[in-house]
């Protein structure tokens, strides 16, 4: 059973059940200026020229500090907003100035059992975002109909359609800098690339509840299985290097996984809307 108790607000969690995702009020002007100063803070120089996120650089140093810097301007918006939730990595996702940096369809990682809990990622810009400079956009309901094993190399069931279901499915969001997207893990999202000669700067905050065990997947060995893995500490975030094998803990089990790839068929049957609510969506291009 899925405890369905995340907000204190009632009328919050019908919406994250029935969405997929919330958006509230969050960060501070002044909260925005420290969390901008600690991005730039002996930064290392890491220029991919498109999209890069915190998370996969080599400093560890760097990312325990951004890391705390994050976790430590949200203790009270989680105390305020959460039940019994608890942070447990932060890292800045970033849109470098003319570049590419196109953030193809994608659902994050699977951080907890979910036939029994729901993990929460926040996803917060440091400046107002617009369709020039790296907006988000997130396909309403796609989290009802997702895998439970995600992870680093482990390929979507929908990756053969991701600017399908983008185009026809996807909702873009204009949040304006310290706004808050909260989303079910499971949802979809994807970000357009940044045309704007500044920077986008977001933040990315992944919350579990506190009573979840963390788990981790990820494809490593061959095409025909996975490893399954439960860090014991939220140190594994930190240390995990892209597409490396994770040092600690050891895998537990390794699961014999199959791709698998929906075609426009199903996925029109899965994502198929009331066809005046599809109306409606098509007018209103933007939820914000
Ligand atoms: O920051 C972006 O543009 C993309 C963010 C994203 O996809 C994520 O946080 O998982």
């Amino acid at each position: 059973m899925i405890r369905t108790k995340i907000f204190k607000k009632e009328h919050l969690n019908r919406t994250l059940a029935k969405r997929g995702f919330v958006v509230l009020d969050g960060l501070s002007q002044n909260q925005i200026s420290v969390l901008n100063d600690v991005y730039h803070t002996d930064r290392p120089n890491c220029s991919v020229g498109g999209f890069q996120s915190t998370h996969f650089y080599k400093d560890i140093e760097y990312k325990r500090r951004v890391n705390r810097a994050i976790i430590g301007e949200f203790e009270g918006f989680i105390e305020n907003h959460l039940v019994n939730y608890r942070p447990i990595f932060g890292n800045f996702m970033v849109k470098e100035a003319e570049g590419k940096g196109e953030m193809p369809l994608h659902a994050d990682w699977t951080y907890v059992d979910e036939s029994r809990y729901v993990s929460l990622g926040f996803w917060i810009p440091l400046i107002d975002t617009n369709e020039r400079n790296g907006r988000i956009g997130v396909v309403p309901r796609s989290h009802l109909i997702q895998t439970p094993e995600r992870g680093p190399q482990i390929k979507s069931p929908f990756q053969e359609l991701n600017a399908y279901i983008a185009k026809k499915y996807g909702k873009f969001l204009n949040l304006k800098a310290g706004q808050v997207l909260i989303y079910n893990h499971k949802t979809l999202h994807f970000s357009m690339p940044n045309y704007s000669a500044v920077e986008r700067v977001a933040i990315n905050l992944v919350c579990v509840p506190n009573d979840a065990k963390l788990v981790h997947y990820a494809r490593l060995k061959d095409n025909k299985s996975i490893s399954y893995f439960e860090p014991s500490t939220t140190e594994f975030y930190i240390d995990y290097e892209l597409f490396g094998i994770p040092k600690e803990p050891a895998i537990i089990e390794d699961i014999r996984y199959d791709d698998q790839q929906f075609d426009k068929l199903d996925v029109d049957k899965k994502f198929k809307l009331n066809p005046i609510v599809y109306w409606l969506n098509s007018i209103f291009s933007s939820y914000q």
